[in-house]
């Protein structure tokens, strides 16, 4: 059994997804971030890092107590290692899965999350880093849309890496992108939405609608929860 502490964005289906893919047994607990859930000091122990999701694995790999994992390329891997499954075992498909994977947690999913920052939760007019990032965040789904070009999957056969892309080319029309523009990874993306594990993981939990507004007004403690002074403390207070 494997709990999943998180909440549906983007992020945390890359896990439900792997959960779902790999017929591992796991407890969704969900978290609420504007409610500031994640902030609560007994989740430290959980993630350090105070950001969702994590796993603790109640029967991890080579015994011991429950053991948990954050940051979610770190999540997949361990999952792939606990099943043997989605990451292959020949060193060279291995490392081209790892390049692509690393690729969307240090780049794809940092730059379309500041491009979505930005657009959606900074004050308006500050042309700047919108156009920074949003074209940052282009320049990258371009490399993604040229890779599966001559490729049905990300990095060979369906793997971890494909389960960490998937969800963030989701709401790139959030950031005023579209698949017109990036028709390889439109018919890649079409074809994973599909999958019975990827709808399963869908079904028992959907982006909330809260966080999918293409402009978000937040009161003044959400916001402190999400990028605030509530978010610094939680790391700042050691226990
Ligand atoms: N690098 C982290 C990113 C995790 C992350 O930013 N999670 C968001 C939700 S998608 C979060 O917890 N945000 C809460 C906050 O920043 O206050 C990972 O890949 O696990």
């Amino acid at each position: 059994m494997i709990d999943l502490h998180y909440v549906a964005t983007s992020n945390g289906l890359k896990i439900a997804i792997a959960l779902e893919e790999m017929e591992l047994e796991y407890r969704a607990v969900t978290y609420e971030l504007f409610s500031g859930d994640h902030l609560a000091p007994s989740f430290k122990a959980i993630n350090p890092n105070h950001k969702l999701p994590a796993i603790v694995d109640l029967d991890p790999i080579g015994g011991g107590p429950p053991f948990s994992v954050f940051e979610t390329g770190a999540i997949l891997l361990y999952l792939a290692e606990k099943t043997g499954l989605f990451a292959s075992s020949d060193p060279r498909s291995r490392s081209t899965i790892t390049q692509w994977l690393v690729w969307q947690v240090a780049g794809l999913g940092p730059m379309l999350g500041q491009a979505y920052h930005f657009v959606r939760y900074a004050p308006e007019g500050q042309d700047y880093p919108v156009d920074r990032y949003r074209r940052e965040a282009r320049r990258l789904l371009h490399v993604l849309d040229r890779q599966l070009r001559d490729s049905r999957f990300v990095a060979g056969d369906y793997s971890i890496a494909d389960m960490a892309c998937w969800p963030w080319v989701q709401n790139i029309g959030n950031i005023d992108l579209s698949f017109d523009e990036f028709p390889s990874t439109r018919r890649w993306s079409e074809f994973i939405g599909e999958r019975p594990a990827v709808v399963r993981a869908l079904a028992q939990g959907s982006i909330p609608g809260s966080y999918l507004k293409r402009r978000m007004t937040l009161t003044s403690e959400q916001w402190s929860r999400l990028f605030g002074n509530d978010l610094l403390n939680a790391a700042s207070q050691y226990d």
